[in-house]
């Protein structure tokens, strides 16, 4: 049985592996919300199923799903992925799920963070998340794995990355944003991380992508592929307002070191041209008080770095962009010369406010 345990990772020797480390499978949770996925979440449910279909040809996928939607994914998904009912407030697996960490033997073990659906009742996204702060406990409990659960310490999986061997990354928007954890500095928020992902050096860069909802987690604008090795959202318009936030962040890492001294390679992953929300996509979405609206017009934080490292693949979002996203894919293939670069059409994700890493979450094996 799963136990809840009273140390931290460090003390006991457990610490975050990278995501291009050997997984057991991928988690995700089944889209159905209509106050944030358009047309009754069928189009996002499609491009989760391509999602979730393109994973599974390399690793294990689990799929939570809702009583109410049970049957429907059942239908939709192909019978090698597993299904399993748990209750959810969404379907952002990376944010509400747990974060495993392993140790030299090779045991697994999660992390429980507080989840307050980005921002509590200052900004959250939506109101209320309870189920979704309970997800990454009966994850644990469904692997038999035992977890360290922190009571009040505030963080999604998207606002963190580690390169398994010393380093995180994060962003100062996000985590210091007053709507996460106000009452802790950023030194104790940064000794917080290293005790629980067991690592030496937190790396802040200022921002993360313009407009991202999410307090600008790190996840969709840089990605570790390697230890020393980071794939950027970059763009070369210097009067995009996503300039400065790349052009601080890729300053920033040109000048750092990670914790093992290592200076680090830097992959420019231009974004796509702008993703707006169109009239039709807008009025397919349920109005609620307290849900975040989809307007037309409103530009969505569209980036490739938004990827995730499957066992010998990688499947990276696609925005039907003739250029960039040929240019992603190149530019994936030859940092991942070993494995398969999967493109999925994820325009339909990323108008409910994340892509394919915030759906997704690797358990290691
Ligand atoms: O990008 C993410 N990690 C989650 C986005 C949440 C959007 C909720 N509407």
């Amino acid at each position: 049985m799963a136990r809840k345990l009273e140390s931290t990772p460090r003390a006991d020797g457990y610490r975050m592996p990278g995501e291009f480390e050997p997984h057991k499978g991928c988690w995700m949770i089944w889209p159905e919300r209509t106050d944030n996925w358009r047309l009754g979440a069928k189009p996002a449910q499609k491009a989760f199923v391509e999602v979730a279909e393109a994973i599974a040809k390399y690793e294990e996928v689990t799929m939570c799903v809702s009583q109410r939607q049970y049957m429907a994914a059942k239908e939709m998904l192909s019978s090698n992925i597993r299904v399993v009912e748990m209750s959810n407030d969404d379907s952002w697996m990376r944010d509400v799920g747990p974060t495993f960490v392993i140790n030299n033997e090779g045991d697994v073990r999660g992390i429980d963070w507080r989840f307050n659906a980005w921002g509590g009742l200052l900004d959250g996204l939506y109101f209320p998340w309870d189920k979704d702060d309970q997800v990454a406990k009966k994850v644990c409990e469904i692997e038999n794995k035992d977890f360290y659960s922190l009571e009040s310490f505030i963080l999604e999986g998207g606002s963190i990355h580690s390169d398994g061997d010393g380093t995180a990354i994060v962003t100062e928007a996000c985590l210091l944003d007053e709507s996460r954890n106000p009452d802790l500095s950023k030194e104790e928020i940064e000794n917080t991380l290293k005790e629980y992902l067991n690592v030496e050096k937190v790396l802040w860069l200022p921002n993360g992508i313009y407009l991202d909802e999410t307090n600008e987690h790190v996840d969709n604008i840089v990605h570790y592929c390697a230890p020393g090795v980071l794939a950027l959202g970059w763009t070369d318009d210097e009067k995009d307002q996503q300039f400065p936030y790349s052009k601080a962040a890729f300053d920033y890492l040109s000048k750092e070191t990670d914790a093992k001294g290592r200076k680090l390679e830097i992959h420019k992953l231009h974004i796509p041209n702008e993703v707006l929300i169109t009239q039709e996509e807008s009025e397919g979405v349920d109005a609620v008080d307290g849900t975040l609206p989809r307007l037309e017009g409103d530009r969505q934080a569209a980036s490739y770095a938004n990827f995730y490292i499957a066992n010998g693949a990688v499947i990276l979002p696609l925005f039907g962009d003739e250029k960039y996203d040929e240019m992603a894919k190149k530019t994936l293939q030859k940092i991942f010369p070993d494995r398969d670069i999967v493109g999925i059409y994820a325009r339909e994700i990323i108008l409910g406010g994340g892509n394919i890493h915030c759906i997704t979450q690797q358990q290691p094996k």
